[in-house]
């Protein structure tokens, strides 16, 4: 058989040769005492391309937005949230367990939340109800596959929340695809957040990291965070330089990954007894549906891999794939081709 084409994720990319040269040549120091020069030379540039003033390299997406919960928010508070998000429903209720606030998860549009549905949530400021600590987006929202945040929207909830004093959150693991499938600087689409999470190691392509970046005093109270979470990393500089290369190299080619996203999504489309709108395939997640009446996700999932392709179950009846810089074109009509065969099979 053929290599595997693994479509389970984009954090399934290895080091490039270049960023492995980069590894091994990192200078070091220890980074609990703040003194490795290469991730400090990371978190200025993700703060400088995040537009926030400073910026905090820590292990995983997870632990950024866990950080960025526990910062903003007094346990017994609420964080609104749109509900397919990441936080609310791939972190473990972490939110619960580490910052002793309750979710309240809302019915999005489309992955995204509008001023009204936030307006409508918060908490009136009276003693006897519990008050809104936080408001979290996700841009691109991963379980809406991949879509893009309204920008018009982003700003509204934003303005609405500072007018009320409650900060907000951006989970940006792929805030990259976003600016690039909007040809805008990424920190154009987290301006109106006070702060934000993004992943080195997805479409970017590093092997391990994240950073989250807002204001400074924000950031010196993360650092405290992460020392408790066991986050505080020695000679991380050779994490770090992985991610300054991702950040240089391999933004502009994400562009790529949504190409054969969008080819994947035109085949899939054309595939009866599946069904996809390749219109709301806007970056490198593809979800579709399994319409067939003799197949399920788990099936497809199953059939697929066994053809040498790797995907995710995602609903009863809702599959994603996900591109990334390890699947080109022609593995995207190979696993197309396979797919095909599976349903007509069926
Ligand atoms: N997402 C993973 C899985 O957990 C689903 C993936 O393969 O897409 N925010 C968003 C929007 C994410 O998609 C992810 C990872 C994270 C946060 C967490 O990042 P990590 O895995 O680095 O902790």
């Amino acid at each position: 058989m053929d290599r595997r084409i693994d479509l389970r994720s984009d954090t399934v990319t290895r080091p490039t040769p270049a960023m492995r040269r980069a590894m091994a040549e990192a200078e070091v120091g220890d980074d609990v005492f703040r003194e490795d020069p290469t991730v400090r030379r990371l978190e200025e540039m993700a703060a400088e391309r995040l537009g926030k003033p400073a910026a905090l390299f820590v292990p995983s997406g997870v632990m950024g937005n866990q950080i960025a919960v526990k910062v903003w928010t007094r346990p017994g508070q609420e964080v609104i949230l749109e509900e397919r998000s990441h936080i609310f429903n791939y972190e473990m209720a972490m939110m619960a367990a580490f910052s002793g606030v309750l979710a309240r998860p809302l019915a999005g549009r489309q992955g995204g939340l509008g001023a009204e549905d936030v307006r409508r949530a918060l908490r009136p400021p009276v003693y006897y109800v519990a008050q809104t600590g936080l408001v979290s987006l996700e841009n691109t929202h991963n379980m809406a596959g991949g879509l893009l945040l309204p920008s018009a929207d982003a700003e509204a909830v934003c303005a609405l929340a500072r007018e009320r004093g409650i900060p907000t959150h951006l989970d940006g693991a792929r805030i990259f695809n976003a600016a690039v499938a909007l040809g805008c600087p990424a920190g154009e689409l987290t301006r109106p957040f006070d702060s934000v999470m993004t992943c080195l190691s997805k479409g970017l392509g590093a092997p391990v990291g994240s950073v989250i970046a807002g204001p400074a005093d924000f950031i010196e109270e993360a650092l405290r965070v992460r020392k408790r979470m066991g986050g505080g990393m020695r000679q991380a500089g050779v994490l770090a330089a992985a991610g300054i290369v991702a950040l240089t190299d391999h933004v502009d080619r994400l562009a790529e990954d949504h190409a054969v996203a969008r080819r994947l999504a035109a085949r899939i489309g054309a595939i009866r007894g599946l069904a996809i709108d390749p219109g709301r395939v806007q970056t490198n997640i593809v979800i579709f549906d399994v319409l067939h009446p003799g197949l399920t996700a788990s099936r497809v999932e199953e059939l697929w891999r066994a053809a040498g392709v790797l995907s995710l179950v995602v609903e009863e009846r809702q599959v994603r794939a996900v591109t990334h810089y390890d699947v080109g074109p022609e593995e995207i009509d190979a696993a197309a081709d396979r797919l095909a065969a599976i349903v007509s099979e069926a």
